[in-house]
């Protein structure tokens, strides 16, 4: 009997699209499936004004196949020169969604990032005041924490801290990664809110380093212990509100990844809602991946849910997709969890 699961069109709340002919060629990978996504700012340059952002948009509307409906939610890349006015008028024009917090040199192009957080402390209260969201990469980059630590040293040493010194803060924890933050989501109220991705839901750091290294597992935050994985699937699969789909899907080409110095990503956007129904089916939580993928993140956002409807189906025999997708700056390797998945978008 074929199993069939029907869903509000899904959302993704933290995405790269990157730009150019990498912009070209992932962008139809998310607009298949997903209605609208938080595009990350962290281009080189980065997107640090409302006009940056305004012009993004814009190449990213281009960049979409005819007749694909897809709406870009913008965001602003934080700096200590960030001026809270040029804040305040992208988000009163409905163009920015978001502001990100990069601590400076924690993931790809983070380098304009904040060092000084008290710099950007109007920018805060700017926010908290216009009832715009913060969304942090939450990890401290202090060469003497270790890489596995930094996360949960971020909590207590600045998110903590900056949320209680700017009340009335919305932030989304991105990209979770560790039992200690879903632990502090649920510790706090209906302003703090947190992405998962879809490969923290499938891999540990054992899938990246046992039996040789496997750079396409390797991404920021790194994937942590087994027990941190499953407290990330006991979240996702909760029903809490306060958890919500950001694939944080990252393409970069294969001689990028296989590279003395890899880059750091997993391209999840190809596979992600066949990926996150086998999840929620094997926790025995279809009837929650709505609530993940389609309705928790637009009641963060205070954006309503989608309209049309997307149908997944689970079929008899496995399914396959692409191993890669080519672009003109060369191959980009989709995500593969390393099991049979039997679900498909109908
Ligand atoms: N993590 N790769 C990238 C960003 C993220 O921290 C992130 O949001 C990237 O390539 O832009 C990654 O592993
Ligand atoms: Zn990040
Ligand atoms: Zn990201």
């Amino acid at each position: 009997m074929t199993v069939q699961l029907t869903i509000p069109r899904p959302d993704d709340w933290h995405l790269h699209l990157r730009d150019g002919a990498m912009l070209r060629a992932v962008l139809p990978e998310t607009a298949r499936d997903f209605a609208r996504a938080i595009i990350m700012p962290n281009l080189v340059p980065p997107v640090v004004t409302g006009d940056q952002a305004s012009a993004y948009r814009d190449r990213i509307l281009a960049a979409l196949p005819d007749g694909t409906t897809f709406e870009p939610l913008m965001t602003l890349y934080l700096t200590e020169d960030t001026d809270p006015a040029d804040v305040a008028a992208a988000h009163a024009s409905g163009l920015v969604k978001a502001v990100k917090l990069y601590p400076a040199g924690a993931t790809t192009n983070s380098a304009s990032g904040v060092s000084d957080f008290n710099k950007v402390r109007p920018v805060l209260e700017k926010m908290a005041e216009i009832g715009l969201p913060l969304c942090t990469h939450g990890e401290v980059t202090d060469s003497d924490i270790d890489i596995f630590d930094r996360e949960a040293v971020f909590i207590d040493q600045v998110l903590d801290p900056i949320r209680k010194a700017t009340p009335g803060l919305r932030v989304v924890m991105e990209h979770i990664t560790t039992k200690d933050a879903a632990a502090y989501v649920t510790s706090q109220d209906s302003d703090l809110g947190a992405t998962i991705t879809t490969h923290h839901l499938i891999i540990n750091r054992n899938h990246m380093l046992v039996g040789g290294i496997r750079p396409h597992y390797y991404c920021l935050p790194v994937a942590k212990r087994e027990e941190h994985r499953l407290a990330l699937r006991a979240a996702a699969t909760s029903g809490d509100k306060r958890f919500f789909l950001g694939t944080d899907s990252a393409p970069h080409t294969d001689p990028n990844k296989l590279n003395t110095c890899g880059c750091a990503g997993c391209f999840t956007a190809p596979n992600t809602m066949p990926l996150l129904a086998h999840v929620f089916d094997e926790n025995d939580a279809l009837e929650k991946l709505a609530g993940f993928a389609s309705e928790n993140g637009p009641a963060f956002y205070r954006l309503p849910v989608n309209t049309d409807t997307m149908t997944l189906a689970k079929q008899d025999t496995a399914v396959s997709f692409p191993d890669k997708i080519d672009t003109p700056d060369g191959p980009v390797t989709v995500f593969d969890p390393g099991f049979d998945v039997f679900w498909k978008v109908t």
